[in-house]
């Protein structure tokens, strides 16, 4: 080493030597991963013993729920720590706005050396974007393996599912084999690629495990034995259910309903292993991460961030897929590891959400963001800290869309004990349940008259979430794509309006 260099060395050392310390990031992304379908959680046939290891040498939030139960809308949320109505990719067809900041823009400002690998999916734009040195995407959806005939489970079709190879750093590459094990082994060959005297961040975006589900042949038609159980819905068992929506019990026959599914007549129980199966991928992934950290000597100075981007209903209140409100839909598992600041096996029960991503990474950097973000930090709530001024409440927020018509715009405010949902734009009734004695959701307590002062409490609870971050406007975005509104022939009828909207002539609107 000449002078020079060893002068530049002596004098980064003193300039920077809080970056020396800063951990490194990696957040792993799975898309649809819904809450409950972990191995440590007692899932009666799933093992997932990578992400059961993450739980246990880390954090695991019991409470963690998306804020707009969508692919698009909540990886810009997770990026930006914004809401949708702020952030305005409210459907899975526009960009993010070019004004808005990505959390990994301030990392990388801050000396973090960062890598985008995976499914990005706002708009329809796989350009490379702000705040990424390295980056690797593919264009919407995306697909399991380049041709179908490669892997022994098959799928329809679906939307926005595109074979076009990658774009790395802006040069066109074929994607050769199974789409979960083949980022993987890009996102370790950056691992050991990269400069090793910078902090990192490393953004894994899966595309498992979106519909259709297909797993690797490894792991193809492992569970097709299990016993799966058809979920009791509103129609088929109307005495369990008290007072669901109408528009729930009309979505039954709908593309995102059990009659009518995709309009194939999707078996439930089929998806769903096949679901499980192609999550075991995922799992493998995650294993192959930290053994990769482990190996390089770098996994206790990383921390590592799993999380879903939205969670999946598999005929639960005979609805399929997610944008409503119910916890099937909404909740996501999400479990965080770095054992020198949080204890191994800390559960968290306060409400958590994708929001609060970008916050809570800034802090984990030593940054923190000029612009204002919707979400906020759960850092100290990981390390056991911080808990008494936690919110209360968390804002749920979905949009209408034209392409799928049968769900409509709700917002929901999420307590510990109580959820309320409203309904926006349809002649319907509101919901609430407590979800600590009812975590199905069956028993619609908005109609009892004994929680008049709770739901009135929620619903101004709703109003000022909404007021404080500049959410009482709706985005409205253009129309585009196919709409999706039909019903099937033969199928259920309408249903009838809720007992309490019927009265006799001459009677009051009270
Ligand atoms: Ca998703």
């Amino acid at each position: 080493m000449n002078l020079r260099s060893l002068s530049i060395a002596f004098f980064s050392i003193l300039l920077f030597p809080a970056l020396a310390k800063r951990p490194n990031i990696v957040v792993i992304l799975t898309d649809d991963h819904r809450y409950d379908a972990l191995g440590f959680l007692g899932h009666p046939f799933l093992k997932t013993p990578h992400m059961d290891r993450l739980a246990a040498e880390g954090v695991h939030f019991q409470n963690a729920y998306v804020t707009t139960s969508l692919c698009s809308p909540s990886r810009a949320s997770i990026l930006t720590g914004l809401y949708a109505h702020n952030h305005r990719v409210v459907d899975n067809y526009n960009p993010v706005g070019k004004s808005l900041t990505f959390f990994p823009e301030l990392l990388q400002s801050a000396g973090y050396q960062t890598a985008f690998i995976g499914k990005w999916h706002m708009g329809d734009s796989e350009e490379k974007q702000r705040g990424f040195d390295y980056w690797l995407s593919f264009k919407g959806q995306g697909v399991y393996v380049p041709d179908p005939a490669m892997l022994k489970a098959k799928g329809r079709f679906v939307p926005q599912a595109t074979n076009s190879g990658f774009n790395i750093n802006g040069k066109r590459v074929a994607q050769k084999g199974y789409i979960t094990d083949e980022l993987t082994d890009y996102a370790e060959e950056w691992l050991g690629a990269k400069d090793d005297t910078k902090p990192f961040f490393l953004y894994v975006s899966h595309k498992g495990v979106h519909a259709d589900f297909l797993p690797p042949d490894r792991h193809a038609f492992k569970y097709d034995e299990v016993l799966i159980p058809t979920p009791p819905t509103p129609l088929s068992h109307p005495t369990l259910f008290t007072d669901p929506p109408m528009w729930v019990r009309n979505q039954s026959n709908s593309r995102h309903g059990v009659e009518f599914a995709y309009y194939t007549g999707v078996d439930m129980k089929k998806y769903y292993r096949r679901y499980c199966e192609a999550l075991l991928a995922v799992d493998d992934s995650v294993g192959r991460l930290l053994s990769n950290l482990e190996k390089s000597g770098e996994l206790e100075d990383t921390v590592v961030l799993y999380l879903g981007d939205n969670g999946f209903i598999f005929g639960e209140h005979g609805l399929i897929d997610k944008r409503c409100a119910y916890d099937e839909s909404i909740r996501i598992p999400m479990l965080m590891r770095y054992p020198k600041s949080l204890k191994p096996g800390t559960k968290v029960e306060k409400i958590v959400a994708n929001i609060d991503v970008a916050p809570t990474l800034l802090e984990v950097a030593g940054l923190k963001s000029k612009k204002r973000m919707d979400g906020e930090s759960f850092w100290q709530l990981a390390k056991g800290k911080g808990s008494s001024d936690w919110r209360k409440y968390l804002l749920y927020e979905y949009y209408w869309e034209r392409n799928y018509p049968q769900t409509p715009t709700n917002h929901a405010v999420i307590g510990e004990d109580y959820k309320y949902i409203r309904y926006h734009g349809v002649w319907d009734q509101d919901e609430l349940y407590h979800t600590k004695s009812d975590p199905k959701e069956r028993k619609n307590l908005f109609n009892d008259s004994s929680q008049e002062s709770r739901i009135t409490e929620m619903n101004k609870a709703l109003f000022d979430l909404l007021a404080d971050s500049s959410g009482e406007n709706m985005p409205l975005l253009r129309d585009r794509g196919t709409k999706y509104l039909h019903r099937k022939s033969g199928g259920s009828r309408g249903a009838d309006f809720p007992p309490g909207f019927r009265r006799d002539a001459g009677t009051s609107g009270q």
